[in-house]
């Protein structure tokens, strides 16, 4: 008899594939997409595993798991839902992982409420998804559980006597001690992380903001090694804790925006928008993001460096997300009467508009088209993970004549620092003067801090992540542990037993 192979299971808030009604009235599959997704298909294709979540809608959708399991088997990995009641997603998801966690995280305190029936629903909801990781898992497989929606799974696998591996990523910045101590139920959080065997961050910044707060809130605190993964004891449990920044496909991009449609469609957009640089900013709308302040600083650039007018235009995609919340609303409300106010003070009627404003989801061919129409990508958010947008954006710079300003607090900056002209996206005025200093960059300058922020991204992509995550979690020894970075000699994820 064939002997199964030990598995990968991943888990996260949603699958990658959701449940849709159409305008018909019927309900069918549409595929996710995102880096997440990107990043594990071809690890899950190549060894098989399971993949659970929220197929994301609410419990009355009728039964499509035979659908399911046929996507999961052309997929080459099965699919499994975690059903959620209307009332679980609104406390859940909507209430403690966005009103709550998504905020504090991202150091917006203020935009918190703390209301403890939603932390009553996340323990809850976490013990459900526990259930059905523990009921699909054996002792040999290694379970991946992703994201902020999902922190107390492990301590809750545990608690029903599951043994097999686990692994957390956090796709979302962990804040300093000063900002998550004001979480209620602080301490409970952080020794539920504990009960993983690896927890990964995308920066060191994060990583060191976790260990001070286990310092700060937990006894018996010990910390030992050094490098991209250290061993933490503490409240009784030994673990892992690594920084591993999240990357993109980089040969995938740069392949498809090599294409002759992207190109021509790019060639149209400058040809629409003549004679002038091009700015772009590409950014799901949410206030983490930084639009508001961004806009304010393309107003003060015009203003302080009036030499630019006419000479540039700022193209701004804003993704709707979120909509049926308040702050979100409001949100677009105030961009686009910032868009309306710049436009107003400086249009050239009948020629030059400052701000071209897109609110809509772009198709992947638009999406690459502007990334290479692109001569300077404004990427300035209050707090990001990593930004996705400003490695892609890289990658499809593929003449590397091109300039990236970029938020020193989006975790993509602790890569990028060396070919970025980083900025406080607080400091209106400062990044005025990037947006005026990348106007003038000499072409040598552009192409060599593009050059090496392209090699970088390239050298750590995106199977790199997946790599060393997972080598750092099957490591049995870490004092034998190679250095993880770029490790040539060390067998590719898809070849390693997890
Ligand atoms: C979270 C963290 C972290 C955007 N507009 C369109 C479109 N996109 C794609 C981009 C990119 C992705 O969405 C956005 O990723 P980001 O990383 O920029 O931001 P979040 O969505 O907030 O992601 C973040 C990430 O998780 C991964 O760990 O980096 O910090 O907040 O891939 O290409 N795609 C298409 N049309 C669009 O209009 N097709």
């Amino acid at each position: 008899m064939a002997q199964r192979r030990d598995r990968l299971i991943v888990v996260s808030n949603r699958l990658p594939f959701i449940f849709r009604c159409g305008d018909n009235g019927r309900w069918h599959l549409e595929a996710g997409g995102g880096g997440l997704i990107t990043a594990l298909l071809p690890v899950l294709r190549n060894r098989g595993g399971v993949w659970i979540g929220w197929p994301g809608s609410a419990e009355d959708a009728p039964d499509l798991s035979a659908e399911l399991a046929a996507a999961g088997a052309d997929a080459g990995y099965t699919l499994q839902a975690v059903p959620l009641t209307a009332e679980e997603v609104r406390n859940f998801y909507e209430g403690f992982a966005n009103e709550i966690i998504w905020p504090l995280f991202h150091d917006m305190q203020l935009l918190c409420n703390f209301d403890p029936a939603y932390w009553r629903t996340y323990r809850e909801v976490n013990r459900k998804y526990a259930r059905i990781v523990d009921a699909a898992a054996s002792p040999r497989d290694f379970v991946w559980v992703h994201d902020y929606h999902l922190m107390n799974v492990a301590a809750d696998l545990r608690a029903l006597g599951c043994r097999s591996r686990l692994g957390f990523f956090l796709h979302i910045p962990f804040p300093s001690p000063d900002i998550y101590l004001k979480l209620p139920w602080r301490k409970e959080l952080l020794e539920a992380l504990l009960h993983y065997d690896l927890i990964g961050f995308q920066t060191t910044r994060d990583r060191r903001n976790f260990l001070q707060c286990v310092r700060v809130l937990l006894e018996d605190t010990e910390i030992e090694g050094r490098g991209q993964v250290l061993q933490v004891a503490a409240a009784g449990r030994r673990v892992r804790v690594g920084h591993f920044p999240i990357s993109i496909d980089f040969n995938a991009f740069m392949g498809q925006a090599s294409a002759l449609e992207v190109a021509a469609r790019a060639a149209e957009l400058h040809r629409l928008l003549p004679k002038r640089k091009l700015i772009l900013g590409i950014d799901r709308l949410d206030y983490t993001k930084g639009i508001p302040l961004r806009l304010k600083a393309f107003h003060t650039v015009l203003t302080r460096y009036p030499e630019l007018r006419e000479r540039i235009s700022l193209i701004q995609v804003v993704v709707p997300s979120r909509e049926d919340i308040r702050e979100y609303t409001d949100l677009k409300t105030e961009i686009e009467q910032l868009v309306g106010k710049i436009n107003g003070s400086f249009v050239d009627p009948g020629g030059w508009v400052p701000v071209w404003y897109v609110y809509r989801s772009l198709s992947r061919l638009d999406l690459l088209a502007y990334y290479r129409a692109a001569d300077i990508a404004l990427v300035t958010p209050l707090r990001d993970g990593m930004n996705l947008v400003a490695k892609e954006y890289c990658a499809c710079s593929i003449e590397e004549d091109c300039a990236l300003i970029l938020s020193e607090f989006a975790g993509a900056a602790e890569q990028l620092a060396r070919g970025a002209i980083l900025v406080n996206p607080y400091d209106v005025e400062g990044v005025a003067d990037a947006i005026h200093r990348a106007f003038r960059m000499g072409g040598e300058e552009r192409q060599a801090r593009m050059r090496g922020m392209r090699r970088s991204i390239r050298r750590q992509d995106v199977f790199w992540w997946v790599d060393s995550f997972l080598r750092a979690a099957i490591a049995k020894d870490l004092r034998a542990f190679p250095g993880l970075p770029g490790a040539g000699d060390e067998p590719h994820a898809e070849y390693v037993s997890v």
